[in-house]
């Protein structure tokens, strides 16, 4: 488990913020007969996905995936239709591959890759030498077995999955936190001293010399004498011809370790090295707009950087992130998509905010979506958040219609109108109008099922 005090377990609940409750008298207002509810326009452009969005723009978007949830159908299918990468969470580690010496276990890393091949998705290995999640007959061994090993475990592994992964952490975390930028202790580094990554990697490159090879690290996010000790490594692999083809930086952040205002400028610095640069576990603990805020900075940076391969979030739902109490990921735990999974499509130029472009300009847009929330036996919650596009909006307006003989019971975050059916709940703003380029609000709303548990549907959103 890699400890890290600068990572808080923030506890906040997601979309916390104090609400003022708007209780509607539907009275004449709720009941249909007939007409039901037809299929509607549904989310504007909803063609877009994270991957969709993210292939326009000549990079992949991933997740960090458990095999243990390949069973849950939502999953999946949160996984099958945003993301074209993943990296096994915890699947590929030593203590999972090879817990006994040379005695290896694929089977449950071969699941994951065996589904992400077959739906067409790049597969990033993590990880191979690590000093976390390392079996105990690993630390016992001198240094000449130890050396023997190491290489051992990279040639059989690579070896097994040789042309299916795109990019491999061949050595994780292998420096210290704070401002030594000395070389964490491990037992690679104790008994083998600083050659060890380097040997790694020349190992790892006769494995499989089709994979990328990247060193992965946290808190290397910012120039800081960790990155740079990082940076100085890679410098003078390139300069001596050490098979490095890139750096991943982890990007975990909170409010105590937020995105760091130099970050664009230190994959930027990195890349200018020769290698490339990826996202490799990005989460942000938080929710709401500023959650969505980080998110969409992130990326931009990584548009910005043209040899910033891709992005890959740590986890598809916060219900199984590995920090579900600081809600850090893009879709809740219904998989609803959160306001930063709208700022991320935004960023990426996707959905409704007619992408192209780059950065800047373009005419006031906006896109919506919706996500259930609690639900009760009578009745239940959903939210629509609404995100604009690439240029900033002063205004939004769009439709929500319910399945007759639903009725909303409650609306907050909006100011709602109703069609003569009582269905069609069109919704303004309530002091929420003024949006940034790629910044999100969102409205909620009591549904009462009377019998109906259909989830509404919305309209398109018109931004002013
Ligand atoms: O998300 C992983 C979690 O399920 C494991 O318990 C944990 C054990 O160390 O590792 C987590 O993933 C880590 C990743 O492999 C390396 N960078 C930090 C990640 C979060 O701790």
């Amino acid at each position: 488990m890699a400890t890290r005090t600068s990572i808080a377990q923030a506890s906040r609940r997601p979309h916390g913020r104090s609400r003022t409750r708007t209780a509607l008298l539907l009275g004449l207002s709720g009941l249909l007969a007939g007409a039901g509810v037809t299929a509607l326009a549904g989310t504007a452009d909803a063609a877009s996905t994270l991957q969709s969005a993210a292939a326009g723009k000549g990079r992949y978007f991933g997740a960090a995936v458990a095999a243990g949830h390949l069973g849950e159908a939502p999953y999946v299918s949160t996984l099958d239709t945003e993301f074209g990468a993943v990296t096994p969470e915890n699947e590929m580690k030593w203590d999972a591959v090879e817990s006994n010496r040379n005695s290896f276990s694929f089977g449950a890393a071969d699941q994951i890759v065996g589904h992400a091949r077959g739906k067409g998705m790049k597969v990033r290995g993590h990880t191979l030498v690590w000093h976390s999640q390392l079996p105990g007959w690993v630390s016992g061994l001198g240094a000449t077995d130890l050396r023997t090993a190491m290489n051992n475990h990279i040639t059989q592994v690579m070896q097994h999955y040789k042309g299916q992964i795109y990019a491999w952490d061949v050595v994780n975390e292998a420096f210290q936190d704070g401002g030594s930028g000395a070389r964490r202790s491990s037992p690679f580094q104790d008994k083998l001293g600083n050659g060890f990554i380097e040997e790694a990697f020349r190992t790892a490159r006769a494995a499989d010399p089709a994979a990328k090879l990247c060193y992965n690290d946290y808190n290397t996010d910012g120039v800081n004498a960790k990155s740079n000790a990082v940076y100085a490594m890679v410098k003078d692999f390139k300069a001596r011809g050490v098979p490095v083809d890139c750096v991943g930086f982890q990007s975990h952040f909170n409010s105590s370790s937020p995105v760091p205002g130099d970050y664009q400028a230190n994959l930027q610095r990195f890349a200018d090295l020769g290698v490339d640069v990826q996202i490799t576990e990005l989460d942000i603990e938080g929710s709401g707009s500023s959650q969505a805020t980080s998110y969409a900075n992130v990326v931009k940076a990584c548009l910005a950087v043209s040899r910033c391969t891709g992005v890959t979030v740590w986890g598809v739902t916060d219900k199984y992130s590995w920090r579900s109490s600081g809600t850090p990921l893009l879709f809740d735990g219904n998989y609803g998509k959160k306001p930063a999974y709208d700022a991320v499509l935004a960023a990426l130029g996707g959905s409704g905010s007619g992408g192209g472009g780059g950065g800047g300009g373009g005419s006031a847009a906006c896109t919506v979506s919706y996500a259930k929330g609690q639900e009760w036996s009578d009745r239940y919650n959903g939210t629509v958040t609404v995100t604009a596009g690439s240029a900033a909006i002063s205004g939004w307006t769009t439709t929500v219609t319910m399945t007759s003989p639903q009725k909303v019971s409650a609306t907050w975050n909006g100011t709602p109108s109703w069609d003569g059916s009582g269905n069609v709940m069109t919704m303004r703003p309530n002091g929420n109008g003024t949006l940034a380029a790629g910044a999100s609000t969102s409205f909620g709303f009591t549904v009462m099922k009377n019998g109906s548990t259909a989830s509404p549907a919305l309209g398109s959103c018109t931004a002013s």
